[in-house]
């Protein structure tokens, strides 16, 4: 199995094991020089505490370096992250714990989109304001200051008209087509759209079998076994959709371990999401064949939200991110150059 996450987690274990060590300074300390440091009006460090679901995936750990980068005493912050290990119970106790020091601002990553109403309620009584990145919740809007992420559904809806293009082009637009997907954690919000958006398109082909929906929890490892299971119990699968890149490399390694071929220069279509620069590397070698782009780099874009809210300005609600998708038509070693994670 390549493991290309390996390295990454590595580098952020580390980095949050020093971050966590370097503690909850207050007061001003680390501002060097006037002007540098975004403060808050009274001068002193703004505080933000962040609850980060996991570190399942490269794009989470491009996410969380992205914080971590981002909110720098340099910069006239003070970040409080906790890694909620993929529990959603230690996300509350985070954000509980946020209430408790006080904080400035909250920032969640909801690894599922239920079970967050009492928790943004206490938030929202102690006066802090609550900002989402990259995952929604399913609670009343009174209870966060906005969203700031992907539009999941929009990400599946364009990977099933690419799939219906892709198909037309290769003249295999009545073809009876069996579709297999590996979602993400069940319940997470980036699941839940992509699902849906790709539903939305899949409803208008009769001849698009969706045979089975496997959980690969976002991860190479889950990705590659279910793949292995799905290998085993389908024999005639002609598409394969990844809720995101590091389940489409376990399935990759799933589908040639059982002697079969994908991408451009194989059999089966692989459908991905996220576009890592190590998807890159696969759409180069041709077993990806495209992927559909989710930014994770939401520090700058946290912070500028913040900046707005210091400033007293009011922010717009729901913030998607721009994307785009890349296939194995375009340019790829160019497009790979300028990325950074
Ligand atoms: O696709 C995946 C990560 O929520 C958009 O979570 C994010 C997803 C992303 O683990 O790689």
């Amino acid at each position: 199995m390549r493991s290309r996450v390996k390295k990454g987690l590595l580098i952020s274990a580390l980095l949050l094991a020093g971050l966590g060590a370097a503690g909850c300074g207050r007061e001003g300390e680390g501002l060097s020089a006037a002007g540098q440091g975004e403060t808050s009006a009274a001068g002193r460090l703004i505080t933000v505490g962040f609850s980060q679901l996991g570190s399942e995936s490269d794009w989470r750990i491009a996410n969380s370096e992205s914080f971590v980068n981002t909110f720098t005493r340099e910069n006239g912050y003070d970040l409080l992250l906790e890694n909620a290990q993929q529990k959603q119970e230690n996300q509350l106790k985070a954000i509980r714990k946020f209430v408790l020091q006080d904080v400035d601002y909250i920032v969640v990553a909801p690894i599922v989109e239920s079970g967050w109403d009492s928790a943004l309620q206490e938030a929202k009584n102690a006066g802090i304001p609550v900002i989402l990145a990259d995952r929604m919740v399913d609670a009343d809007e009174s209870l966060y200051t906005c969203y700031v992420g992907g539009n999941f559904v929009k990400e599946g809806e364009e990977a099933g008209r690419w799939l219906e293009n892709y198909l037309k082009e290769q003249g295999r637009s009545e073809e009876t087509i069996n579709i297999v997907t590996l979602q993400g954690t069940p319940g997470a919000s980036a699941a839940i759209g992509r699902t849906e958006g790709f539903a939305n398109i899949l409803e208008e082909h009769d001849n698009w079998n969706m045979l089975d929906m496997r959980n690969g929890e976002f991860t190479q490892a889950k990705g590659e076994e279910e793949m292995e299971d799905l290998l085993a119990a389908y024999e005639d699968i002609d598409v394969v959709v990844c809720q995101n890149d590091n389940m489409a490399f376990g399935a990759v390694d799933a589908i040639h371990a059982a002697g079969k071929t994908c991408g451009p220069k194989g059999d089966i279509v692989i459908i991905s999401f996220d576009a890592v620069k190590a998807a890159f590397d696969y759409m180069i070698e041709g077993t990806i064949h495209v992927d559909f782009e989710c930014n994770p780099l939401h520090g700058p874009r946290v912070a500028e939200i913040i900046q707005e809210l210091e400033a007293g300005k009011t922010v717009d609600k729901i913030q998607y991110v721009d994307e785009t998708y890349f296939d194995y038509t375009m340019d790829l070693e160019k497009l790979k150059e300028g990325r950074t994670y």
